[in-house]
């Protein structure tokens, strides 16, 4: 990184499946292109790679694999990104990204594997600057119409998840809000906080997990 060039802010927004994090990342990233930031959309698990592919066949039920050994490939997902992320980031891009290691963390251990072997294999990956936790009261969940039919998108497994991304919470770099709104009440609420973290990390270092 230059002298003179800022570089960009690492924001992932995390919660259960139904809250609105794919809409968001995405309005968030038109709303800082429109003011002249450079931004991009980014998901996990990016389904476009060869591991991202094993994840989706996962997912969808064609496929099997240990808990340990889905847990991994999840992670694997992100490292193979690091270096491109952290290219981006460098030359000014921000990054919304939708889901992060903690999506990793927080559904495999809600499953029951121990959170610090979770955790373990994130290490050195990269820190976001900020972290959005969206979360949604299963009323309002119940309301957004059913899940879809994938892996993990059931009830009792939503509620644990969400009690896990709260053990993760770290209140130094995470902001939790309320996702029952409209979007697009949504997105002016979380943009402040976005356009705060593009400001302020503009200078700072990348730092890396945890
Ligand atoms: N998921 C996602 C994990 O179990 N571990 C991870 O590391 C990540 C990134 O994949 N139910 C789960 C959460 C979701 C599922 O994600 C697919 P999406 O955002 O619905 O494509
Ligand atoms: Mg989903």
């Amino acid at each position: 990184m230059s002298i003179l060039q800022k570089r960009g802010a690492l924001i992932v927004l995390e919660g259960c499946d139904r809250a609105g994090k794919t809409t968001q990342c995405k309005k968030l990233v038109e709303l800082l292109k429109s003011e002249g930031h450079k931004a991009k959309f980014m998901n996990f698990p990016d389904r476009t790679t060869q591991c991202g592919a094993l994840i989706n066949s996962y997912l969808t039920n064609k496929d099997n694999f240990t808990d340990e050994g889905i847990h991994l490939l999840f992670t694997l997902n992100r490292w193979e990104a690091k270096k491109q992320m952290e290219q981006l980031l460098n030359s000014g891009t921000s990054l919304i990204v939708d889901r992060y290691s903690y999506s990793g963390v927080a559904f495999s251990s809600a499953k029951g594997l121990d959170m610090e072997w979770c955790r373990a294999p994130e290490k050195g990956l990269l820190r976001p600057d900020l972290v959005i936790l969206l979360t949604l009261t299963p009323e309002a969940m119940s309301k957004r119409g059913g899940f879809g039919d994938e892996r993990y998108e059931v009830p009792e497994l939503q509620k644990r998840v969400m009690e896990k991304f709260l053990q993760l919470k770290d209140d130094k770099y995470w902001k939790v809000v309320d996702a029952d709104k409209t979007p697009e009440d949504l997105s002016y609420d979380l943009y402040k906080s976005v356009i705060d973290t593009v400001h302020k990390s503009a200078l700072s270092k990348l730092s890396t997990l945890w």
